[in-house]
């Protein structure tokens, strides 16, 4: 059954849910809930990637998550660590993540894939193509599924080099990372040439910005945080699809939606 993975942002300008947590225990506790609700995996992150942020410093993304990772590591939550830089992989795997999320697909640290390597952890390689400060100026493409495919096909070829075999490696198409709205919509179409590749899928549409479009009124897009259903029929459609997962804000709401997908699938 597709898996949900809950966000966890520990930032304080993430486009959805950025500065909702006073404290590290604040953090904690609301990964612990997600858990509770279903999440298999809880996605740490210190740095935004919202279109247009600026990076922080490593030390400042380290003080962010390390805390909240061995917080929920030792309640045995399942944590992976949404990070671009290896020396933050390591910590994180250091103080119990067990999965690393790199939105670069180990393109922004020359040093992530080796790590990656020898911390013998499962690897997010996502679709990028720049930091998020200029991601919106790289938005061309001839065909954007067969370019996502052939870019992700070559993150895999270089996981394999540095020592990451394909049963380790989950690719994510980047909805909303150097995307126009309709790319997002043609890369979900597109979902079974991404499969065709190999390894597991993982697919994070949760309340982006695509979705605001779509539900925009009055030439107002809608609200991030009116964007959960929305999110939740991505997920029974990527469920359909037989993704391994998906990324979602709303975890209860995605797993409703991912049970439909199921039985729906069991009685066919
Ligand atoms: N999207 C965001 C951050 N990390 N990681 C993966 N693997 N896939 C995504 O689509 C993805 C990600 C941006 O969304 P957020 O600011 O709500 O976390």
């Amino acid at each position: 059954m597709t898996l949900v993975m809950g966000v966890l942002n520990v930032t304080p300008d993430s486009f959805s849910d950025g500065g909702r947590y006073a404290s590290v225990a604040d953090a904690i506790e609301a990964g612990r809930q997600m858990a509770e609700r279903g999440a298999a995996w809880i996605d740490v992150g210190g740095e935004s990637t919202r279109p247009g942020a600026q990076r922080v410093s490593l030390e400042t993304e380290l003080e962010r998550v390390v805390p909240v990772v061995s917080g929920l590591a030792v309640q045995g939550v399942a944590v992976s660590i949404d990070t671009t830089r290896a020396t933050v992989a390591r910590a994180c795997v250091t103080a119990g993540a067990a999965m690393v999320n790199d939105v670069s697909g180990g393109l922004a640290d020359p040093q992530m894939l080796e790590t990656v390597a020898d911390l013998e952890v499962d690897y997010v390689a996502m679709h990028w193509r720049a930091h998020s400060a200029a991601m919106q100026e790289f938005t061309a493409y001839d065909d954007v599924v067969e370019e996502v495919a052939e870019s992700l096909q070559s993150r895999l070829q270089a996981c394999a080099e540095a020592g990451i075999g394909p049963d380790r490696v989950i690719l994510d198409p980047g909805l909303g990372f150097a995307k126009e709205t309709h790319h997002n919509w043609e890369l979900l179409a597109g979902l079974p040439r991404l499969q065709e590749i190999g390894p597991r899928v993982l697919v994070g549409a949760s309340r982006k910005r695509f979705l605001g479009a779509l539900l925009a009124a009055d030439g107002q897009p809608r609200d991030a945080a009116d964007r959960d259903i929305a999110t939740a029929a991505i997920s029974a459609l990527a469920a359909m699809h037989g993704v391994w997962g998906v990324r979602v804000h709303d975890v209860s709401g995605s797993i409703d939606a991912i049970k439909v997908a199921q039985a729906w699938q069991e009685a066919t």
